[in-house]
């Protein structure tokens, strides 16, 4: 939809590479007329961001480095967009971590250090960003994480990641109660299985869901980037002026199967 996000700055975080989520965001946003600022954390995602910006014409208005497990990191982030864009309209936050012993095995199994970790940068990062991000959104905006159906049920091998899910979606909630007062509403996407990097790190069953998703979703098959950025892109345009605290699954219906 040209125009609908024309005047709007918007924060897309967790761009690895073109098949990252936020990609597929960043893609949708851009269409859509909006001014792009990126936020990296490994220098190799910032060269695999500055390639594709640079393949695809789009002209951001700012990259800048954030580590999200730092808060140092987060507030000289949101320092220098403050100071180089001005106000900002929306955040699209798309990044998670556990490590990989954690992500298979019994759930049981998690280290405390583990299940630290996974919170942090999963769950806790969204609500050290909103504080940020708040400061610069002074004429209203939209903050919108991206979720998975292991946050509602137990998913095999999701483990702790599933439990850092449930914290992010309740985390939604309670930011959309305190963010509300100044217009600034809090969402998430709950996406199917998507071929990302992470999913590739993430271990056994993946392919086992991939194929089950083909079998039992009411729409008989996968989801794809495209489809979450533009349920993404929704979520941080005016057309959804009036949801917040909400989880849309973008996952072809597949969590209403019983
Ligand atoms: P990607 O691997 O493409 O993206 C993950 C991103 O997380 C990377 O850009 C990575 O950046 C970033 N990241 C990890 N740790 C940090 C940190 N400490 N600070 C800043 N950035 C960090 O995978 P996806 O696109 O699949 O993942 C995006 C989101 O979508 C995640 O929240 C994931 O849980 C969620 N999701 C994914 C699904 C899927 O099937 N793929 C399904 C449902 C939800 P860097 O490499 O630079 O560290
Ligand atoms: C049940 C599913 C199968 C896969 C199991 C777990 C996936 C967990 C996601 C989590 C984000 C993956 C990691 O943290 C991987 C990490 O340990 C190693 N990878 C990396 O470091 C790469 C290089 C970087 C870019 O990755 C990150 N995250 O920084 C879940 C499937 C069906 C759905 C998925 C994949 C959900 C999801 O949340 O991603």
């Amino acid at each position: 939809m040209p125009g609908l996000m024309s005047g709007k700055n918007i924060v897309v975080t967790g761009i690895a590479n073109s098949r990252s989520i936020a990609w597929g965001i960043a893609k949708s946003l851009h269409e859509a007329g909006a001014n792009l600022i990126f936020t990296y954390r490994k220098e190799r995602s910032f060269q695999k961001l500055t390639q594709l910006l640079d393949e695809n014409g789009v002209k951001p208005l700012l990259c800048v480095a954030c580590d999200v497990s730092s808060d140092e990191s987060i507030a000289a982030a949101f320092a220098e967009i403050k100071e180089k864009v001005g106000v900002i309209h929306g955040l699209a936050h798309s990044v998670a971590f556990a490590e990989k012993d954690d992500l298979q095995g019994e759930f049981v199994a998690t280290t405390r250090e583990g299940f630290q970790l996974a919170h942090d940068v999963s769950a806790y990062s969204l609500v050290a960003m909103a504080r940020e991000a708040r400061g610069v959104m002074t004429e209203g905006g939209s903050i919108v994480t991206q979720s998975y159906l292991g946050a509602e049920r137990m998913v095999r091998n999701y483990n702790v990641m599933g439990v850092a899910k449930a914290s992010l979606e309740a985390s939604v909630r309670y930011l959309a109660e305190d963010l509300g007062k100044e217009q600034i509403r809090v969402n998430a996407i709950s996406a199917g299985p998507i071929r990302t990097l992470s999913a590739k790190g993430g271990v056994a069953g993946f392919n086992d869901i991939i194929t089950a998703m083909e079998e039992k979703a009411p729409l008989r098959r996968n989801v794809d980037q495209d489809e979450v950025g533009d349920a993404t892109l929704f979520l941080l345009s005016r057309l959804s002026r009036g949801v917040t605290g909400e989880v849309i699954h973008v996952d072809s219906g597949f969590h209403i199967v019983g």
